[in-house]
C-alpha cells in the first residue's frame, strides 16, 4: 500500500468482502445489503444515514431511527462484527444542564468522531424547530452529555475531524436553509473547546452532474500521507426530484478547506433497489467509514433511500488513485 493511513487503528474484524470478479468499480457493495432493515425494532419506520465505529474490539454507532409516527431521532447500538446490529429501541436521552440545549425537537443524521479520549456525536439537531449542529460525547454509548450546539440555524451534515488541527477541534458542515434546500456548500470550522466556533472557511461549492446542486460532508474524513480523504454526498436535481451520489476528495491535512483534489465521477449512486425506492427514492447517503490501519481496507456505511443501511467497502490506496486521476482541478 503506497497511501499511508495516518492516526487510525488496526480493526481485523472489520466487515469486508472482496471485490466481486469482473467488477472494476473503486467501491463495490455488500452482497448481503442491506444490512439493517428498516422494521430492526418494533417501532422503526427506517433506520438509514448512522454511524459506526470500532468500540472496545467490537463496534458501536449511533442510528437515525424515524419511528411509525415519523419521529426523527438518534439510538445506540452495538455489534459483535459490525454487520448485524442490535439497535437500542430507546431512543439517546441526552443529559445537560440546560434545557435550552437538550430539549430539541427531533435529530438526524449523527456522525461519530473519537478525538483523544472520547466518542463525540454530531447531528443535525431541531433547535426549536430549525436544523442546526447538536454536538454530544460519550465514553460508552450509555450516557451521552450534550454541549451547545455548534452553529446558528440553518446548518447540517456536521462532520468532525478525528484530531485538533492548528491546535482546534475542527468541523466541516453545511449551512441551508429550513426546507429541502436547493443549494449547499462545505465550509470548515474551528473552536478552542467544542463550544465556539469559528475561524469559517469555504472548502467546496456544488460542481457539476452529479453534484450540481448541494454537497454535504459524509464520514469522519480519514487522515493519510497525501491529505484527508473526505467522502461526501453530492446532489443532482432531476425531473423527478434530488438524486444522491457520493464521491470523494482529498483536503490539505493542516489547511482543509483547500481542496488538494476533487473526483469528477460519483463513486457510488443509487442503482440497486432497496437504493431507488423507499421513503425517498434515489438516494445514497454515507455517514461512517471504518478504515484499518494496516490493509487500507475502508467500509463504508451508507444510508439507502432513506429507509435502511448498507455497506459498500474499497481500499484506500485505490480510492486515493482514482481521485486524483479524475480530478477537476
Ligand atoms: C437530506 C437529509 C437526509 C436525507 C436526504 C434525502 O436533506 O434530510 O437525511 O437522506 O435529504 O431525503
Amino acid at each position: 500500500m503506497s497511501v499511508k493511513v495516518i492516526g487510525q487503528q488496526a480493526i481485523p474484524n472489520m466487515p469486508w468482502q472482496d471485490r466481486p470478479a469482473g467488477c472494476n468499480d473503486v467501491v463495490w457493495r455488500y452482497d448481503a445489503n442491506p444490512i439493517i432493515e428498516r422494521d430492526i425494532l418494533p417501532t422503526s419506520n427506517s433506520v438509514f444515514n448512522s454511524a459506526a465505529v470500532p468500540f472496545e474490539g467490537k463496534f458501536a454507532g449511533v442510528f437515525r431511527v424515524d419511528d411509525t409516527s415519523r419521529q426523527m431521532n438518534i439510538h445506540a447500538g452495538f455489534s459483535d462484527d459490525g454487520i448485524h446490529w442490535n439497535i437500542n429501541p430507546e431512543r439517546i436521552h441526552m443529559l445537560g444542564d440546560d434545557p435550552e440545549v437538550t430539549d430539541f425537537y427531533y435529530a438526524y443524521d449523527p456522525r461519530v468522531c473519537f478525538i483523544e479520549d472520547r466518542y463525540y456525536v454530531t447531528w443535525c439537531n431541531g433547535y426549536k424547530g430549525r436544523p442546526t449542529i447538536g454536538v454530544a460525547y460519550t465514553y460508552d454509548f450509555k450516557e451521552f452529555h450534550q454541549l451547545e450546539n455548534a452553529f446558528l440555524p440553518f446548518n447540517r451534515n456536521g462532520v468532525l475531524f478525528p484530531r485538533k488541527i492548528n491546535g482546534n477541534f475542527a468541523m466541516l458542515s453545511r449551512p441551508s436553509d429550513s426546507g429541502h434546500t436547493p443549494f449547499g456548500d462545505i465550509y470548515y470550522s474551528e473552536s478552542p473547546d467544542m463550544e465556539f466556533w469559528g475561524r469559517h472557511r469555504h472548502v467546496m461549492s456544488p460542481s457539476k452532474g452529479w453534484e450540481s446542486t448541494k454537497i454535504g460532508a459524509g464520514p469522519i474524513p480519514i487522515e493519510t500521507s497525501e491529505g484527508w480523504l473526505m467522502f461526501y454526498h453530492g446532489v443532482l436535481t432531476s425531473c423527478n426530484g434530488f438524486v444522491y451520489s457520493f464521491s470523494a476528495a482529498l483536503l490539505d491535512l493542516e489547511k482543509p478547506w483547500k481542496v488538494i483534489a476533487r473526483c469528477t465521477p460519483y463513486l457510488l449512486s443509487p442503482q440497486k433497489i432497496y437504493e431507488c425506492v423507499g421513503d425517498v427514492p434515489n438516494v445514497t447517503f454515507p455517514c461512517a467509514t471504518l478504515c484499518d490501519a494496516d490493509t487500507g481496507r475502508i467500509a463504508i456505511y451508507y444510508g439507502c433511500a432513506d429507509t435502511c443501511t448498507s455497506l459498500a467497502f474499497c481500499k484506500v490506496d485505490e480510492v486515493v488513485e482514482y481521485v486524483k486521476k479524475n480530478s477537476q482541478f
